[in-house]
């Protein structure tokens, strides 16, 4: 049995959700620790399941976790087998949030990708909250929306700054507790903008209500993610500051946690790593004729009986 084979909980059974309100406060609570939080990215109740029970005992013996799940519009649209483009609705993507929580305890950030027009972003924060999501963020782009990860290789466009900040102050003004928090996500260093343009829109979208600010990047250098964290933090000491180390994943959580960022979202591992196993066993299953060579890349029979509690 390996060491993520069970799923049950010291405190309560599977079959016991938390509150959605207990959900949703609970990121505010983990930053006003102090410490930077680890997100990995869910796309299913069995993927949260793996990413809220991974742990891992350091050399000193500190136990290693994971804080809380990304919801990611690239993995929730690539598990549908549709294009990261906006084309999967943001209600749809709640409901399978809602299974998530059914089954697990951890807080959600929740991709909004760019937030769509602010009469809908209004009504999308209320539905977020209701279901239990602590955070959404939101890109400044505007029309057909593009994965940032392809930077200038596709047609894309960033939002004018007032803009933008319009859909920021809409989303404040529609919000009906305290917990949740709308971020601001740059993506003046995807378009090649540069660090001035970022650090501009980073002051404007704060002075529009955002309750934290990501930027993010697709170089593997991290000079100018950490350059705009320096910069970020002399201005605003308080402003929670997101990153997601994709493309820039040699640098070390530590290094980012030291630069000032706050939180650190892995944003598409769980999917690439699942559909890598699959698409291997998929393909020997028709190489050998038979299932004998693919079971080490599986869970056996006995781990998958005894992986839910309450399956025998
Ligand atoms: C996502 O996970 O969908 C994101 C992050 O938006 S990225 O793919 O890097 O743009
Ligand atoms: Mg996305």
């Amino acid at each position: 049995m390996n060491e993520l084979a069970t799923f049950a909980r010291p405190s309560e059974p599977l079959d016991l959700p938390k509150m959605p309100e207990a959900r949703r406060a609970r990121l505010r609570t983990l930053l006003s620790k102090g410490r930077c939080l680890k997100l990995l990215e869910a796309h299913s109740p069995l993927s949260a399941l793996i990413v809220e029970s991974a742990t891992h005992q350091g050399s000193e013996g500190e136990i290693a976790q994971f804080d809380g799940f990304w919801s990611s519009s690239l993995t929730d649209s690539t598990l549908l087998g549709r294009p990261d483009i906006e084309i999967v609705d943001v209600a749809r993507r709640i409901r399978a949030v809602e299974d998530i929580f059914d089954v697990t305890e951890k807080p959600l950030v929740f991709d909004g990708d760019t937030g769509g027009h602010p009469e809908h972003f209004r009504l999308h924060v209320r539905m977020m909250e209701k279901a239990g999501i602590s955070a959404v963020i939101i890109e400044d782009k505007t029309g057909l929306k593009k994965n940032s990860l392809f930077g200038n290789d596709v047609l894309q466009h960033q939002a004018d700054i007032q803009e933008f900040s319009d859909k920021i102050a809409a989303g404040k003004a529609a919000q009906d507790t305290p917990d949740f928090m709308i971020i601001a996500r740059i993506e003046s260093l995807i378009l090649d903008r540069g660090l001035d343009d970022a650090l501009s829109r980073a002051n404007a979208y704060v002075s529009a209500g955002a309750d934290g600010i990501m930027i993010h990047s697709r170089k593997k250098d991290p000079a100018e993610i950490l350059a705009f964290a320096r910069q970020f933090r002399a201005q605003h000491p308080a402003i929670p500051l997101v990153c997601v180390p994709t493309s820039f994943n040699e640098t070390h959580f530590s290094e980012l946690e030291a630069a000032g960022f706050n939180v650190v979202i892995y944003a598409n591992h769980m999917l690439r790593s699942a559909y890598q196993a699959m698409s291997k066993v998929s393909t020997d299953i028709l190489r050998y004729g038979r299932t004998k060579e693919v079971e080490d890349s599986c869970l056996s029979v006995n781990e998958i009986l005894n992986l839910i509690p309450g399956t025998r």
